[in-house]
Protein backbone atom coordinates (compact mmCIF):
# COMPACT_ATOMS: atom_id res chain seq x y z
CA UNK A 1 0.00 0.00 0.00
CA UNK A 2 1.47 3.58 -0.87
CA UNK A 3 1.22 5.47 2.15
CA UNK A 4 2.20 9.17 1.54
CA UNK A 5 2.55 9.82 5.51
CA UNK A 6 4.89 6.68 6.36
CA UNK A 7 6.93 7.69 3.17
CA UNK A 8 7.30 11.41 4.71
CA UNK A 9 8.31 10.39 7.95
CA UNK A 10 11.77 8.08 6.01
CA UNK A 11 12.69 12.46 5.38
CA UNK A 12 14.07 13.70 8.25
CA UNK A 13 14.62 17.15 5.79
CA UNK A 14 10.67 17.00 4.87
CA UNK A 15 10.49 18.47 8.60
CA UNK A 16 12.76 21.47 8.79
CA UNK A 17 11.59 24.98 7.59
CA UNK A 18 12.43 27.66 5.59
CA UNK A 19 12.21 31.61 6.96
CA UNK A 20 10.32 29.90 9.84
CA UNK A 21 7.94 28.27 6.75
CA UNK A 22 7.41 24.68 6.68
CA UNK A 23 9.60 23.67 3.64
CA UNK A 24 7.29 22.66 0.40
CA UNK A 25 10.47 21.09 -1.96
CA UNK A 26 9.64 21.04 -5.40
CA UNK A 27 13.54 21.07 -6.93
CA UNK A 28 13.85 16.54 -7.08
CA UNK A 29 14.53 17.47 -11.00
CA UNK A 30 17.87 18.83 -9.44
CA UNK A 31 18.22 16.51 -7.10
CA UNK A 32 15.75 14.72 -4.55
CA UNK A 33 16.28 14.17 -1.03
CA UNK A 34 17.38 11.35 0.95
CA UNK A 35 15.56 9.04 3.45
CA UNK A 36 17.03 8.01 6.58
CA UNK A 37 17.57 4.97 5.59
CA UNK A 38 19.74 5.76 3.12
CA UNK A 39 21.71 8.01 5.75
CA UNK A 40 22.45 5.47 8.06
CA UNK A 41 23.34 2.65 5.63
CA UNK A 42 26.19 5.50 4.84
CA UNK A 43 26.52 6.42 8.25
CA UNK A 44 27.22 2.33 9.19
CA UNK A 45 29.83 1.82 7.03
CA UNK A 46 31.91 4.97 7.82
CA UNK A 47 31.75 4.65 11.28
CA UNK A 48 31.83 0.35 11.40
CA UNK A 49 33.36 -0.75 8.18
CA UNK A 50 34.99 2.11 5.91
CA UNK A 51 38.13 0.28 4.06
CA UNK A 52 38.94 0.53 0.42
CA UNK A 53 37.45 -1.99 -2.11
CA UNK A 54 38.66 -4.28 -4.44
CA UNK A 55 42.15 -4.11 -2.17
CA UNK A 56 42.47 -5.71 0.74
CA UNK A 57 42.37 -9.03 2.14
CA UNK A 58 41.54 -7.59 5.70
CA UNK A 59 38.29 -7.65 7.21
CA UNK A 60 36.73 -4.27 7.01
CA UNK A 61 38.21 -4.25 3.10
CA UNK A 62 35.74 -7.71 2.11
CA UNK A 63 33.35 -5.76 4.09
CA UNK A 64 33.14 -2.83 1.58
CA UNK A 65 33.93 -4.63 -1.25
CA UNK A 66 30.65 -7.43 -0.88
CA UNK A 67 28.72 -4.54 0.04
CA UNK A 68 29.84 -2.33 -3.19
CA UNK A 69 29.20 -5.97 -5.28
CA UNK A 70 25.89 -6.61 -3.60
CA UNK A 71 24.88 -2.95 -4.32
CA UNK A 72 25.73 -3.53 -8.37
CA UNK A 73 23.55 -7.11 -8.15
CA UNK A 74 20.81 -4.32 -6.56
CA UNK A 75 21.48 -2.20 -9.73
CA UNK A 76 21.97 -4.77 -12.14
CA UNK A 77 17.63 -6.07 -11.22
CA UNK A 78 16.28 -2.45 -10.80
CA UNK A 79 16.93 -1.95 -14.65
CA UNK A 80 16.85 -5.53 -15.39
CA UNK A 81 19.96 -6.00 -17.14
CA UNK A 82 21.32 -9.43 -18.10
CA UNK A 83 24.79 -9.17 -16.26
CA UNK A 84 26.53 -7.26 -12.90
CA UNK A 85 29.47 -7.06 -15.85
CA UNK A 86 26.56 -4.04 -17.34
CA UNK A 87 26.82 -1.77 -14.80
CA UNK A 88 29.28 0.58 -14.35
CA UNK A 89 30.06 3.33 -11.48
CA UNK A 90 30.50 6.98 -12.44
CA UNK A 91 30.42 9.53 -10.62
CA UNK A 92 26.39 10.54 -12.56
CA UNK A 93 24.96 10.93 -15.37
CA UNK A 94 27.36 13.40 -16.93
CA UNK A 95 30.42 11.46 -16.14
CA UNK A 96 28.30 8.57 -17.75
CA UNK A 97 27.57 10.31 -20.97
CA UNK A 98 31.56 11.66 -21.47
CA UNK A 99 32.39 8.10 -21.04
CA UNK A 100 30.17 6.66 -23.95
CA UNK A 101 30.73 10.06 -26.05
CA UNK A 102 34.65 9.37 -25.86
CA UNK A 103 34.88 5.82 -26.16
CA UNK A 104 32.09 5.43 -28.37
CA UNK A 105 33.39 8.08 -31.02
CA UNK A 106 37.38 6.54 -30.28
CA UNK A 107 36.26 2.99 -31.75
CA UNK A 108 32.79 3.67 -33.72
CA UNK A 109 32.69 7.60 -35.63
CA UNK A 110 34.57 8.50 -38.56
CA UNK A 111 34.48 12.07 -40.49
CA UNK A 112 31.13 12.10 -42.50
CA UNK A 113 29.27 10.15 -39.77
CA UNK A 114 26.63 11.67 -37.82
CA UNK A 115 25.38 11.90 -34.10
CA UNK A 116 21.92 11.96 -33.27
CA UNK A 117 20.53 14.01 -30.17
CA UNK A 118 17.25 15.84 -29.50
CA UNK A 119 16.30 19.60 -29.06
CA UNK A 120 15.11 18.69 -25.68
CA UNK A 121 17.97 17.13 -24.49
CA UNK A 122 19.91 18.70 -20.90
CA UNK A 123 23.52 20.46 -21.61
CA UNK A 124 24.88 16.89 -20.71
CA UNK A 125 23.82 15.02 -23.53
CA UNK A 126 24.70 17.45 -26.21
CA UNK A 127 28.09 19.10 -25.56
CA UNK A 128 30.14 15.51 -24.76
CA UNK A 129 28.37 14.87 -28.78
CA UNK A 130 29.55 17.92 -30.06
CA UNK A 131 33.41 17.37 -28.47
CA UNK A 132 33.19 14.10 -29.91
CA UNK A 133 31.76 14.85 -33.46
CA UNK A 134 34.54 17.93 -33.53
CA UNK A 135 37.35 15.46 -32.33
CA UNK A 136 36.20 12.97 -34.99
CA UNK A 137 34.87 15.24 -37.87
CA UNK A 138 31.11 14.41 -37.41
CA UNK A 139 28.34 16.00 -37.67
CA UNK A 140 25.68 16.73 -34.36
CA UNK A 141 22.54 16.31 -36.21
CA UNK A 142 19.09 17.35 -34.13
CA UNK A 143 15.65 15.93 -33.71
CA UNK A 144 12.98 18.69 -33.68
CA UNK A 145 10.28 19.34 -30.96
CA UNK A 146 7.20 21.10 -31.55
CA UNK A 147 4.93 23.79 -29.54
CA UNK A 148 3.79 20.85 -27.31
CA UNK A 149 6.84 19.81 -26.38
CA UNK A 150 6.76 16.66 -28.39
CA UNK A 151 9.53 15.19 -30.64
CA UNK A 152 8.53 16.01 -34.44
CA UNK A 153 9.18 12.64 -35.84
CA UNK A 154 7.78 13.84 -39.79
CA UNK A 155 11.07 13.76 -40.71
CA UNK A 156 12.85 11.12 -38.60
CA UNK A 157 13.95 8.84 -42.13
CA UNK A 158 15.88 11.64 -43.05
CA UNK A 159 17.51 12.17 -39.79
CA UNK A 160 18.50 8.22 -38.43
CA UNK A 161 20.17 7.40 -41.53
CA UNK A 162 23.07 4.76 -42.86
CA UNK A 163 25.26 7.73 -41.61
CA UNK A 164 23.72 8.09 -38.09
CA UNK A 165 25.87 6.08 -35.71
CA UNK A 166 24.29 7.02 -32.17
CA UNK A 167 21.44 8.46 -30.34
CA UNK A 168 21.49 10.18 -27.65
CA UNK A 169 17.91 10.75 -26.20
CA UNK A 170 16.40 11.57 -22.77
CA UNK A 171 14.06 9.42 -21.76
CA UNK A 172 12.40 12.16 -20.04
CA UNK A 173 13.07 15.86 -20.68
CA UNK A 174 13.91 17.95 -17.16
CA UNK A 175 12.05 20.92 -18.44
CA UNK A 176 9.51 19.67 -20.61
CA UNK A 177 8.33 16.57 -18.85
CA UNK A 178 8.00 15.05 -22.08
CA UNK A 179 7.99 11.32 -21.94
CA UNK A 180 10.22 10.25 -25.08
CA UNK A 181 9.01 7.23 -27.06
CA UNK A 182 12.36 5.59 -26.70
CA UNK A 183 11.43 2.13 -27.62
CA UNK A 184 9.93 3.10 -30.61
CA UNK A 185 12.99 5.35 -31.39
CA UNK A 186 15.63 2.45 -30.53
CA UNK A 187 14.06 0.12 -33.24
CA UNK A 188 14.26 2.79 -35.88
CA UNK A 189 17.99 3.49 -35.08
CA UNK A 190 18.80 -0.12 -34.98
CA UNK A 191 17.17 -0.92 -38.15
CA UNK A 192 19.78 1.41 -39.88
CA UNK A 193 22.89 -0.33 -37.28
CA UNK A 194 22.82 2.78 -35.42
CA UNK A 195 23.61 2.43 -31.13
CA UNK A 196 20.73 4.19 -28.89
CA UNK A 197 22.00 5.95 -25.21
CA UNK A 198 19.46 6.65 -22.92
CA UNK A 199 19.74 9.46 -21.05
CA UNK A 200 17.47 8.16 -18.14
CA UNK A 201 18.50 11.11 -15.36
CA UNK A 202 14.56 12.00 -15.31
CA UNK A 203 13.03 9.00 -15.72
CA UNK A 204 14.38 6.75 -13.54
CA UNK A 205 12.94 8.31 -9.94
CA UNK A 206 9.57 8.45 -11.99
CA UNK A 207 8.89 5.40 -13.92
CA UNK A 208 9.93 1.91 -14.47
CA UNK A 209 13.06 1.37 -16.74
CA UNK A 210 13.50 -2.21 -18.17
CA UNK A 211 17.13 -1.67 -19.96
CA UNK A 212 16.36 -5.20 -22.12
CA UNK A 213 12.38 -4.51 -23.02
CA UNK A 214 13.84 -1.35 -24.41
CA UNK A 215 16.92 -2.98 -26.04
CA UNK A 216 19.11 0.38 -25.32
CA UNK A 217 22.78 0.25 -26.11
CA UNK A 218 23.56 2.34 -22.99
CA UNK A 219 21.47 4.06 -20.23
CA UNK A 220 22.94 6.98 -17.71
CA UNK A 221 21.28 7.94 -14.36
CA UNK A 222 22.20 9.68 -11.48
CA UNK A 223 22.17 8.47 -7.83
CA UNK A 224 21.48 11.85 -6.21
CA UNK A 225 18.40 11.81 -8.41
CA UNK A 226 17.11 8.92 -7.08
CA UNK A 227 17.10 9.37 -3.35
CA UNK A 228 20.30 8.38 -2.88
CA UNK A 229 23.54 10.09 -2.57
CA UNK A 230 25.76 12.49 -4.64
CA UNK A 231 28.30 11.67 -6.51
CA UNK A 232 27.89 8.19 -7.92
CA UNK A 233 25.82 7.30 -11.18
CA UNK A 234 25.54 4.63 -13.09
CA UNK A 235 26.67 3.77 -16.64
CA UNK A 236 24.19 0.61 -18.07
CA UNK A 237 25.56 -1.00 -21.36
CA UNK A 238 25.48 -3.98 -23.22
CA UNK A 239 28.21 -6.22 -22.73
CA UNK A 240 29.41 -7.53 -25.93
CA UNK A 241 29.36 -3.15 -26.81
CA UNK A 242 31.30 -2.16 -23.47
CA UNK A 243 34.04 -4.77 -24.48
CA UNK A 244 34.74 -3.16 -28.10
CA UNK A 245 35.36 0.09 -26.71
CA UNK A 246 38.28 1.08 -25.52
CA UNK A 247 39.19 1.94 -21.74
CA UNK A 248 38.67 5.55 -21.13
CA UNK A 249 40.53 6.61 -17.82
CA UNK A 250 43.53 5.35 -16.89
CA UNK A 251 44.96 3.84 -13.16
CA UNK A 252 44.24 1.63 -10.62
CA UNK A 253 41.41 -1.11 -10.77
CA UNK A 254 41.04 -0.93 -14.30
CA UNK A 255 44.15 -2.83 -15.64
CA UNK A 256 44.94 -6.44 -15.08
CA UNK A 257 48.80 -6.34 -15.65
CA UNK A 258 51.55 -3.19 -15.85
CA UNK A 259 54.79 -3.23 -16.98
CA UNK A 260 56.02 -0.29 -18.92
CA UNK A 261 56.22 -1.69 -22.30
CA UNK A 262 52.69 -2.81 -22.37
CA UNK A 263 49.43 -2.54 -19.94
CA UNK A 264 46.16 -5.18 -20.49
CA UNK A 265 43.12 -4.07 -19.07
CA UNK A 266 40.92 -5.64 -16.76
CA UNK A 267 37.73 -7.42 -17.36
CA UNK A 268 33.92 -5.53 -17.53
CA UNK A 269 32.94 -3.41 -15.46
CA UNK A 270 36.36 -2.65 -13.64
CA UNK A 271 38.35 -1.82 -17.22
CA UNK A 272 35.93 1.27 -17.03
CA UNK A 273 36.16 1.46 -13.04
CA UNK A 274 39.74 3.84 -12.59
CA UNK A 275 40.80 4.44 -9.16
CA UNK A 276 38.72 4.16 -5.89
CA UNK A 277 35.25 4.02 -6.57
CA UNK A 278 32.84 6.24 -3.99
CA UNK A 279 31.90 2.94 -2.69
CA UNK A 280 29.97 4.19 0.13
CA UNK A 281 27.91 6.12 -2.18
CA UNK A 282 27.57 3.37 -3.74
CA UNK A 283 26.36 1.04 -0.77
CA UNK A 284 23.84 4.42 -0.09
CA UNK A 285 22.49 3.97 -3.62
CA UNK A 286 22.02 0.49 -3.39
CA UNK A 287 19.85 1.36 -0.31
CA UNK A 288 17.81 4.23 -2.30
CA UNK A 289 16.96 1.31 -4.69
CA UNK A 290 15.86 -1.44 -2.30
CA UNK A 291 13.45 2.04 -1.00
CA UNK A 292 11.82 2.91 -4.40
CA UNK A 293 11.73 -0.87 -5.07
CA UNK A 294 9.96 -1.38 -1.37
CA UNK A 295 7.52 1.31 -2.58
CA UNK A 296 7.19 -0.25 -6.24
CA UNK A 297 7.88 2.02 -9.03
CA UNK A 298 4.80 1.63 -10.90
CA UNK A 299 2.97 2.83 -7.84
CA UNK A 300 5.11 5.39 -7.70
CA UNK A 301 4.56 6.62 -10.88
CA UNK A 302 0.94 6.29 -10.36
CA UNK A 303 1.28 8.65 -7.48
CA UNK A 304 3.11 11.17 -9.11
CA UNK A 305 0.93 11.06 -12.35
CA UNK A 306 -2.16 11.81 -10.62
CA UNK A 307 0.14 14.62 -8.86
CA UNK A 308 1.09 15.86 -12.08
CA UNK A 309 -2.24 16.08 -13.09
CA UNK A 310 -3.71 17.72 -10.02
CA UNK A 311 -0.86 20.47 -10.54
CA UNK A 312 -1.59 21.24 -13.54
CA UNK A 313 -4.98 21.64 -13.49
CA UNK A 314 -4.67 23.68 -10.40
CA UNK A 315 -1.91 26.01 -11.82
CA UNK A 316 -3.89 26.57 -14.77
CA UNK A 317 -6.55 28.29 -13.28
CA UNK A 318 -3.62 31.01 -12.34
CA UNK A 319 -4.24 34.44 -13.93
CA UNK A 320 -1.96 34.72 -17.03
CA UNK A 321 -0.31 30.97 -16.37
CA UNK A 322 1.81 29.77 -19.66
CA UNK A 323 2.55 25.99 -19.88
CA UNK A 324 6.08 24.99 -21.63
CA UNK A 325 5.33 21.36 -22.35
CA UNK A 326 2.39 19.88 -22.60
CA UNK A 327 2.76 16.33 -23.88
CA UNK A 328 0.21 13.70 -23.45
CA UNK A 329 3.17 11.59 -22.21
CA UNK A 330 4.55 13.56 -19.00
CA UNK A 331 6.00 12.74 -16.29
CA UNK A 332 8.25 14.78 -13.45
CA UNK A 333 8.43 18.24 -14.53
CA UNK A 334 6.23 21.51 -14.95
CA UNK A 335 7.52 24.63 -16.68
CA UNK A 336 5.93 27.47 -17.00
CA UNK A 337 5.68 31.37 -16.60
CA UNK A 338 3.32 33.73 -15.38
CA UNK A 339 2.33 37.12 -17.01
CA UNK A 340 5.52 39.30 -17.31
CA UNK A 341 7.01 37.93 -13.96
CA UNK A 342 10.61 37.11 -14.37
CA UNK A 343 11.23 33.42 -13.29
CA UNK A 344 13.96 34.40 -11.48
CA UNK A 345 11.61 37.25 -9.14
CA UNK A 346 8.69 34.94 -9.25
CA UNK A 347 11.36 32.01 -7.66
CA UNK A 348 12.60 34.17 -4.88
CA UNK A 349 9.30 35.40 -3.39
CA UNK A 350 8.50 31.28 -3.68
CA UNK A 351 11.87 30.44 -1.80
CA UNK A 352 10.50 33.41 0.98
CA UNK A 353 7.17 31.24 1.36
CA UNK A 354 8.71 28.23 1.85
CA UNK A 355 8.28 26.63 -1.80
CA UNK A 356 11.91 25.46 -3.31
CA UNK A 357 11.53 25.70 -7.15
CA UNK A 358 13.94 25.66 -9.96
CA UNK A 359 14.38 28.67 -12.43
CA UNK A 360 16.76 29.92 -15.11
CA UNK A 361 17.85 27.89 -18.01
CA UNK A 362 17.54 24.32 -16.60
CA UNK A 363 20.51 23.42 -18.51
CA UNK A 364 18.98 22.95 -21.86
CA UNK A 365 19.50 26.48 -23.32
CA UNK A 366 18.15 25.25 -27.01
CA UNK A 367 14.67 24.44 -25.17
CA UNK A 368 15.02 28.25 -24.25
CA UNK A 369 15.83 29.52 -27.74
CA UNK A 370 12.93 27.37 -29.15
CA UNK A 371 10.59 29.36 -27.52
CA UNK A 372 12.09 32.65 -27.41
CA UNK A 373 12.43 33.05 -23.50
CA UNK A 374 15.20 33.46 -21.03
CA UNK A 375 14.40 31.44 -18.83
CA UNK A 376 11.53 29.02 -16.69
CA UNK A 377 10.28 28.55 -13.64
CA UNK A 378 9.85 24.68 -13.05
CA UNK A 379 8.35 23.11 -10.54
CA UNK A 380 9.35 19.00 -10.32
CA UNK A 381 7.75 16.11 -7.81
CA UNK A 382 8.97 13.62 -6.10
CA UNK A 383 7.29 10.41 -4.34
CA UNK A 384 6.72 12.47 -1.17
CA UNK A 385 4.93 15.63 -2.80
CA UNK A 386 1.32 15.76 -1.95
CA UNK A 387 -1.71 17.65 -3.36
CA UNK A 388 -2.10 19.97 0.18
CA UNK A 389 1.65 20.90 -1.02
CA UNK A 390 0.82 21.87 -5.05
CA UNK A 391 -2.13 23.97 -3.28
CA UNK A 392 0.43 25.92 -1.07
CA UNK A 393 2.49 26.37 -4.46
CA UNK A 394 -0.62 27.83 -6.16
CA UNK A 395 -1.62 30.29 -3.37
CA UNK A 396 2.02 31.34 -2.73
CA UNK A 397 2.45 32.06 -6.69
CA UNK A 398 -1.12 34.34 -6.54
CA UNK A 399 0.12 35.93 -4.03
CA UNK A 400 3.78 36.40 -5.67
CA UNK A 401 1.84 37.79 -8.78
CA UNK A 402 0.15 40.10 -6.63
CA UNK A 403 2.79 42.08 -5.80
CA UNK A 404 3.79 43.27 -9.74
N1 LIG B 1 19.47 18.00 -14.42
C1 LIG B 1 18.04 19.67 -13.39
O1 LIG B 1 17.74 20.47 -12.48
P1 LIG B 1 24.12 15.07 -13.19
O2 LIG B 1 24.38 16.53 -12.91
O3 LIG B 1 25.28 14.43 -13.90
O4 LIG B 1 23.63 14.34 -12.01
O5 LIG B 1 22.86 15.05 -14.21
C2 LIG B 1 22.93 15.72 -15.43
C3 LIG B 1 21.63 15.61 -16.17
C4 LIG B 1 21.60 14.87 -17.34
N2 LIG B 1 20.46 14.68 -18.01
C5 LIG B 1 19.30 15.19 -17.59
C6 LIG B 1 18.04 14.92 -18.37
C7 LIG B 1 19.26 15.96 -16.42
O6 LIG B 1 18.10 16.46 -16.01
C8 LIG B 1 20.46 16.18 -15.70
C9 LIG B 1 20.47 17.04 -14.47
C10 LIG B 1 19.27 18.84 -13.24
O7 LIG B 1 17.33 19.54 -14.38
C11 LIG B 1 20.47 19.69 -12.94
S1 LIG B 1 20.88 20.78 -14.26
Amino acid sequence: MFDINEIREQFPILGEKVYGKPLIYFDNGATTHRPRRVIEKMDEYYYKYNSNVHRGVHYLSNKCTDANEEAREVVRGFINAASTKEIIFTRGTTESINLVAYTFSEAFLHPGDEVLVTEMEHHANIVPWQMACERKGATLKVIPFNEQGELDLSNLDSLITAKTKILGIAYVSNVLGTVNPVAELIKKAHAVGAKVLVDAAQAIPHIPVDVQALDCDFLAFSGHKIYGPTGVGILYGKESLLEQLPPWHGGGEMIKTVTFAKTTYNELPFKFEAGTPDFIGIIGLGEALKFVSEIGMSDIRAHELALLNYAHSELAKIDGMRFYGTATEKSGAISFLVGDIHPFDLGTLLDHMGVAVRTGQLCAEPVMQHYGINGLVRASLGVYNTEQEVDVLVKSIKRAAAMF
